[in-house]
């Protein structure tokens, strides 16, 4: 055991909320620790293999003590601890229920409670803590998401040395609704902490620097902010850039070859009755996703006419997420009541006019739900980027298919030949439904294969080498002036 146990002093250390484990429970009563196959896992294994020796920072889910640190495929995980009531006020709390909803434009109204920011303090600070203990001297820290925005800061107090770097990857709010938020400046400063903070598009990135201007009075010039040192302390110079995520094209390209996959797919539509056409949505059950208002779109198709139930079939997967959060819960009911309505009114005997999926399927039946679908919905009302809309059109090497896409989700920047809706005008987004199913293989194919060249050109490896080579160009920069 002694053996696994990591050395201190890794050249590049993430720090992110959750750790990219999750437990099991063996037979013998052990826990066995398996790697979670999520985007950022994929697109950190890519950078670490560049370094001698990377480490990840987070939380590995529970309460109470944390398990030791260890190392797995080649990762060394240092674990930190969340309490019970942390896990209720900084991350169901703070995070989820105020911060979330802020910055995703207050589709549900935020809450706030002060006992909820002292424990966002002070788990930020617990995380900067491990993260400080385990970085190599002039290392690079990697912090993530807006779990974590005082970080960064806490981390330059007793590590000037290090050079750090913060994404977020959800959307930075416009200045007129970030102000709503209580202790919105000591997030700022919290955020500042950082050398490059990256945000997912152009706008996020404008927001945040304008937020800095208007609320801290900081200089700014372009997206270079001028941060005044304290005392005697001199300024220094923080960059806010763009570095929109993506998937790890290829290899979900290459799933698509699989045989097994591919019969699945074939199965998938076989099961469903062979309809001529699956309509599909994937979406962690969020409110900001927009899945009741794409509900409401083919709930009223059905009750038109326009869309016989014989001929389309939806399959709505929606993964089960923050189940102890008011919010979601009633989003919950709401959708299971839409869903149970629609398919009472419309659904032929033997089969639904909307397949309803409440968990989470693997990788393998990820694509083959992907390779059956004729029409993916993404309809966010607010998204950081959207990775469903890029495994969609990674999945498509037959360039066929369509994607309905949202121009409130980040991914709506780059996948210019998506059909674009905005969720919001109901009659708009059927209509752009009905488009979707009426398109001819040519169309199809015109624009997937615009689509398909974005993606696969610009995959999650390339954004987070951009980010780390933004962030090692800093570095170098003020060393050189130093010199001088
Ligand atoms: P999310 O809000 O979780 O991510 P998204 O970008 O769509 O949203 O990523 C979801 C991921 O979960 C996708 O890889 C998808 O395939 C997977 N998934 C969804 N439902 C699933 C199911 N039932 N079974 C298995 N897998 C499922 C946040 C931000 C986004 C941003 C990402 C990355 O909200 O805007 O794109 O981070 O930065």
């Amino acid at each position: 055991e002694d053996a696994q146990r990591p050395e201190a002093g890794h050249e590049l250390v993430v720090v992110a909320n959750r750790l990219p484990v999750d437990s099991r429970t063996l037979p013998d009563g052990a826990t066995e620790w398996v790697t979670s196959p999520g985007g950022l896992v994929t697109a950190m294994e890519s950078v670490m293999r560049t370094v001698d020796s990377g480490a990840w920072v987070g939380w590995a889910g529970g309460t109470g003590e944390a398990p030791s640190p260890f190392v797995a495929d080649g990762m060394h995980l240092y674990p930190v601890p969340l309490a019970g009531h942390e896990v209720e006020r900084y991350y169901e709390g703070f995070s989820n229920a105020t911060l979330w909803p802020l910055y995703h434009d207050v589709i549900v109204d935020p809450e706030f409670h002060r006992t909820w920011w002292d424990d966002y303090q002070r788990v930020n600070r617990r995380f900067a803590r491990a993260a400080a203990e385990v970085a190599a001297p002039g290392g690079i820290v990697w912090v993530h998401d807006y779990q974590l925005q005082l970080v960064p800061a806490m981390i330059r107090e007793t590590r000037p040395d290090a050079r750090i770097g913060f994404f977020n990857h959800i959307p930075f709010p416009p200045v007129e609704l970030f102000s709503q938020l209580p202790k919105r400046n000591q997030i700022l400063r919290g955020l500042l902490g950082a050398d490059v903070l990256g945000f997912q598009r152009e706008g996020d990135t404008l927001n945040f620097v304008a937020a800095v201007r208007k609320l801290l009075g900081y200089h700014t010039d372009g997206q270079t902010i001028t941060v005044p040192g304290l005392g005697t302390a001199p300024s220094r110079e923080v960059q806010a850039r763009t570095f929109p995520i993506s998937i790890d094209s290829q290899s979900v390209s290459d799933l698509t070859e699989d045989p097994d996959i591919q019969e699945r797919a074939r199965q998938l539509r076989a099961d469903m009755g062979d309809p001529a056409k699956i309509v599909l949505g994937v979406d962690r059950l969020d409110y900001t996703k927009g899945i009741r208002h794409r509900l409401k779109a083919w709930g009223e198709l059905l009750a038109d006419g326009a869309i016989d139930p014989r001929d389309a079939v939806m399959i709505q997967v929606a993964t089960p997420s923050r189940e102890r959060v008011d919010a979601y819960r009633q989003l919950r009911d709401e959708v299971e009541l839409t869903v149970g309505r629609i398919n009472g009114d419309h659904a032929p005997i033997g089969r639904p006019a909307i397949s309803y999926q409440h968990r989470s399927f693997d990788r393998r039946d990820m694509t083959a739900l992907y390779m059956a679908a004729d029409v993916v919905l993404v309809t966010a009302l607010r998204d950081g980027m959207n990775l469903v809309a890029k495994e969609y059109v990674a999945s498509r090497p037959d360039e066929q298919g369509v994607l309905v896409l949202s121009e409130f989700a980040g991914a709506a920047d780059e996948l210019r030949a998506a059909l674009r809706v905005n969720p919001h005008d109901i009659d708009e987004l059927k209509s752009s439904i009905l488009r979707a199913l009426a398109m001819g293989e040519d169309e199809q194919r015109e624009a997937m294969t615009s689509l398909r060249r974005q993606v696969m050109d610009h995959d999650v490896q390339a954004w987070a080498h951009a980010f780390l080579d933004e962030l090692e160009s800093v570095g170098r920069d003020e060393i050189t002036t130093r010199r001088i």
